[in-house]
Parts: C-alpha cells; sequence; structure tokens
C-alpha cells in the first residue's frame, strides 16, 4: 500500500519511518511512504503557505491553492483516500484503521498554525480523521500515528499475525490481557501461579477472564451501555 504525506515539515518524518517495523516494512516493499513538501508547490518567491484568518482573529490559516496543486500533482490522486488531519475529523479507532489498510492509496495532508483554509476539507480531501481530544501542534504526529497503525495490518509486516488478532482492540473488542516474562519473582512481585503451571486451557480461561475484568474496569464504554460494575 502507498502513503503520500504533504507537509511542510518532510524532516519531521525521518525517524519515525526509518525506525523498527516501519523501517523494515518500507525496505521490503509492503509500505511505501512518499513525503511531499508543501512549499515545492507555492509559485511566490516567498513560498508562503499561510497568511491572516478572513474576519480577524488569533494565529495564521494556510493558504488554499498549494495544497489543490500538491494533491493534485500525485499520480492516482482522485482514487486516493485524501485524508486531512484535524481535531475535528472522525475519531481514528481500530474500525477505521482496518479500513485504511486495506485501501491502496491514502493521500495524508498535514497542516500547521490555527489550521487550514476550509475549502481544502470542502473541496480536495475524502475526509477528515482525527486521532483524539487533544490538540496537538499540527497534522504531522498525527500521520505517524495513522501510519504506524495502519502498516502493522499490512500481511508480512508484523511477524506473529496472532500478536495482532489477539490484542486490545482486536476482533475481541476487549482489552488485552496482562502479560509476564522471567523471572517468576521481581521485587515482591510475583508472577500468577496459573501461567507458570502449563495447563493451557486453565492459562486460557484466565486470560479471558482478566481482558474482561480490566476492560469492566478501565474502559467500561467499550462493553456497551448498560454494564453492571458492582461489586
Ligand atoms: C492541528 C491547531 C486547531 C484551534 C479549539 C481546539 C483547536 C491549533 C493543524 C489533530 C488532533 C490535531 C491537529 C491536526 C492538524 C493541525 C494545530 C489546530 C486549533 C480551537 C489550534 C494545526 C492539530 N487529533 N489533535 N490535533 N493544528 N483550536
Amino acid at each position: 500500500m502507498k502513503f503520500d504525506v504533504v507537509t511542510i515539515f518532510p524532516e519531521f518524518f525521518a525517524g519515525p519511518l526509518e525506525a523498527s517495523l516501519l523501517g523494515r516494512a518500507r525496505a521490503r516493499g509492503l509500505v511505501e511512504v512518499t513525503l511531499r513538501d508543501l512549499r515545492e508547490y507555492t509559485n511566490d518567491p516567498h513560498r508562503s503557505v499561510d497568511d491572516e484568518p478572513y474576519g480577524g482573529g488569533v494565529g495564521m490559516v494556510m493558504k488554499p491553492e498549494p495544497w489543490f496543486v500538491a494533491v493534485e500533482a500525485i499520480g492516482g490522486w482522485e482514487r486516493a483516500r485524501r485524508i486531512l488531519l484535524s481535531p475535528a475529523g472522525r475519531r481514528l479507532d481500530q474500525e477505521l484503521v482496518a479500513e485504511l489498510a486495506s485501501s491502496p492509496h491514502v493521500i495524508l495532508m498535514c497542516g500547521r498554525y490555527e489550521g487550514i483554509d476550509e475549502r481544502v476539507a470542502e473541496g480536495l480531501a475524502t475526509e477528515e480523521v482525527s486521532i483524539g481530544d487533544y490538540v496537538i501542534a499540527g497534522g504531522e504526529a498525527a500521520a505517524v500515528v495513522l501510519i504506524d497503525a495502519v502498516a502493522r495490518l499490512i500481511p508480512g509486516v508484523v511477524k506473529e499475525p496472532a500478536s495482532v488478532e489477539e490484542e486490545s482492540f482486536g476482533p475481541t473488542g476487549l482489552l488485552d490481557h496482562p502479560h509476564y516474562t522471567r523471572p517468576p519473582e521481581f521485587r515482591g512481585m510475583k508472577v500468577p501461579d496459573v501461567l507458570l503451571g502449563g495447563n493451557h486451557a486453565e492459562i486460557a480461561a484466565w486470560r479471558r477472564r482478566e481482558a474482561l475484568e480490566r476492560t469492566k474496569r478501565r474502559r467500561p464504554d467499550l462493553l456497551g451501555p448498560d454494564l453492571n460494575l458492582a461489586p
């Protein structure tokens, strides 16, 4: 699958895209990411991408034209999902992540300042996506989160596919159960006996119970509206 990322800070992506899972996936050609510097698509000598807001107010707003020129220069842009990262978008969850993982081409538009002229959302993007209800300084960090979450669903990117299937927000819709490794006791804290016993049916039952219990306690919203929390 292919991502094109439009940004005024392409250097922001160097570290995250090269490290670990994503770096290997790109090296193996499973995920392709092209960074496009928005300023390359301006035509004034100052390469300006922002202007004062109509109606007044604080900060600057990104001009629409460079966005249209940049995106329309991407081969196949009309068939791609064209996502504007924004605090006002559809909330990113595992369902949307899976949807995007089955899309051959995703274009990510990363704004800065107070945001982008509304005509980019209206006439260029196919959708707006938010990574959560907090404000970050620009769309770049949101794009990294989205690419990371989508890439690990591409077949072959994660070595052990079970680790994608059994985890939090996977098909069970539950939080993950607790994990332990050696030593069996660390600073007075013990690994539950059941995990040391080797009875795999008992271990599976314990993990299901723990996953359900911590979901009830920590994220009852994942289980539905009328959940009985007592005791
Ligand atoms: C972005 C920024 C908007 C205006 C009340 C709340 C926000 C600062 C481009 C995504 C998520 C983002 C995000 C994405 C793109 C941009 C900074 C935007 C406002 C009014 C201030 C610029 C932020 N999930 N969080 N943040 N900014 N305020």
